[in-house]
């Protein structure tokens, strides 16, 4: 069970928690931003929840019975605004390359986006790598590099966060991208429940959507609900593979905008143009595409990136689709 306090009103809080303790439940309480939270543990089945709007700082009581109070869709879809992009309400194109490898690349490819509608430019500074050995990001320098070129073309922009000891690196960024390694790392994602940025939250390289759920609700109830899902598909032998089916139960289970990254569940730049085409047809909130303006030269996901020009034939045929549809 969740409650949420208008305030931090200690005189109720302490009331409370002595009335819930002798009922054989502990309340542990979160503060983001004004929001207050108490998270309920314990004895719950004790609790009649009607009975704690009684004391008079308490806005809302929600019950975690439901498997996911906050991330479900019991109370309609939910918007994610950053800058002037908002999610949930409008088809939003991410893209960019994989890693931020080189400044100038990197400026190309979001000035070709940019004048294609895109409204976020993607790029990694910190990669986590299947291999130690392979090529690990520019880290600080690379998120500097993205900032600017996000300014110079009017982009948002966003970036995978693997660690919440670099926070402050990510001041300037405006999405904070939890990637699918990461998505069961709940220290993490409570870290980032707790700062009040966008959280765009890829789905785990084997996760069922019940957890995947669940982690976006690791940041909700630390008080941040600006969370975006990312579908990148699940493993299937070597590939990964978006179950268009169970996307589109996805979509009627959350009330969170759901995006896909093509890129990474084809693994191959020859499949992203037609299951871009194919998951545009469903209700989705919007596309994260990997784009290089050298696909043979850089160091990292070359073989599933675009070039500008197979970006551009993309933007072309998923607004027609959309159209359509
Ligand atoms: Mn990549």
């Amino acid at each position: 069970m969740i409650v949420i306090f208008r305030n931090i009103d200690e005189q109720d809080i302490d009331s409370m928690t002595k009335w819930l303790n002798k009922q054989g439940v502990s309340m542990q309480i979160f503060d983001n931003d004004g929001t207050i939270i108490g998270k309920l543990y314990g004895n719950i089945k004790a609790i009649d929840s009607r009975f704690l709007y009684e004391w008079k700082s308490v806005i809302n009581v929600i019950s975690t019975e439901c498997n996911h109070a906050l991330a479900g869709n019991s109370k309609g879809k939910r918007t994610v605004t950053v800058g002037n992009v908002t999610f949930g309400q409008e088809f939003v194109m991410i893209a960019g390359p994989c890693t931020i490898e080189q400044e100038q690349d990197l400026l190309t490819v979001a000035r070709a986006v940019a004048d294609s509608g895109a409204k976020v430019l993607r790029g990694g500074a910190y990669k986590p790598r299947t291999s130690p050995y392979s090529y690990q990001g520019l880290g600080s320098e690379g998120l500097a590099m993205l900032e600017r070129a996000g300014k110079e073309c009017g982009l948002m922009t966003v970036s995978e966060i693997p660690d919440a000891q670099l926070l402050s690196q990510f001041d300037h960024i405006d999405i904070l991208q939890v990637g699918a390694r990461n998505m069961q790392n709940y220290y993490l994602l409570k870290q980032l429940g707790k700062c009040n940025k966008p959280i765009l939250l890829k789905r785990g390289l084997s996760s069922t959507v019940d957890e995947w759920l669940y982690s976006a609700e690791y940041i909700m109830s630390e008080g941040n609900c600006n969370v975006i899902l990312c579908d990148r598909g699940i493993r299937m032998g070597d590939r990964c593979v978006v179950d268009i089916a169970q996307l589109y139960n996805s979509l009627e289970m959350t009330c969170l905008p759901i995006i896909v990254d093509p890129s990474h569940a084809c693994g191959n730049s020859n499949l992203v143009l037609p299951l871009s085409r194919a998951v545009a047809s469903l209700a989705i909130d919007g596309l994260m595409i990997e784009v290089n303006a050298d696909c043979q030269k850089t160091l990292c996901d070359g073989v599933q990136s675009l070039s500008i020009t197979q970006y551009q034939q993309l933007v072309t045929q998923v607004d027609t689709i959309r159209r359509v549809i």
